[in-house]
């Protein structure tokens, strides 16, 4: 039972987390996945949309997901791999060499990040959205207003 061990914040679940998983899970026969607490995300600099409670369900809905547990700092990697007797580490190239050190402990694994989607991207985007909509409606407030001066 080979076991493949992986951690994110997975905010506003896409297409390149389900492919990511997917690859990851593709290297052995059982995937589990660190998910960063909101407290966590915070230390990470990162405010997700979506809390912990619903990143994690989402996760642990997924088809490639084995197991769910709670990211809670940095530190805890080597904890985690000893407990899930985790045969890979592996992240998004994002992270190449950022966890080098955990080849110690295990197989240190590097996966191309799928290009154009991310959650800030997404974020962004219904920013916008939003706004065109708020421009349109203020228009057309504006059109009845003037509508109703005139009569
Ligand atoms: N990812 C990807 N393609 C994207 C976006 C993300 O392959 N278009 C991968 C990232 O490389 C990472 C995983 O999906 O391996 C989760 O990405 P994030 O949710 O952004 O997680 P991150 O904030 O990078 O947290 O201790 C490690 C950290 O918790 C990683």
């Amino acid at each position: 039972m080979k076991t493949v061990i992986t951690y994110g914040t997975f905010d506003l679940f896409h297409i390149g987390h389900v492919r990511l998983l997917h690859r990851l899970r593709s290297l052995g026969d059982r995937l589990v996945v660190g998910c960063s607490t909101d407290d966590f995300n915070e230390a990470k600099g990162k405010k997700s949309v979506m809390p912990f409670e619903h990143r994690a369900e989402i996760l642990g809905a997924c088809r490639h997901v084995d197991k769910v547990f709670p990211e809670a700092s940095w530190d805890q990697k080597v904890e985690d791999i000893r407990r899930e007797r985790a045969d890979i580490f592996a992240m998004g190239d994002d992270w190449a060499g950022r966890f080098d050190d955990l080849s110690a402990h295990c197989e240190v694994v590097y996966v191309p990040r799928t290009k154009d989607v991310s959650s800030t991207e997404i974020r962004q985007l219904v920013h916008a959205l939003h706004q065109e909509r708020t421009r349109e409606l203020r228009q057309s407030v504006q059109h009845v207003l003037d509508l109703v001066e005139r009569l």
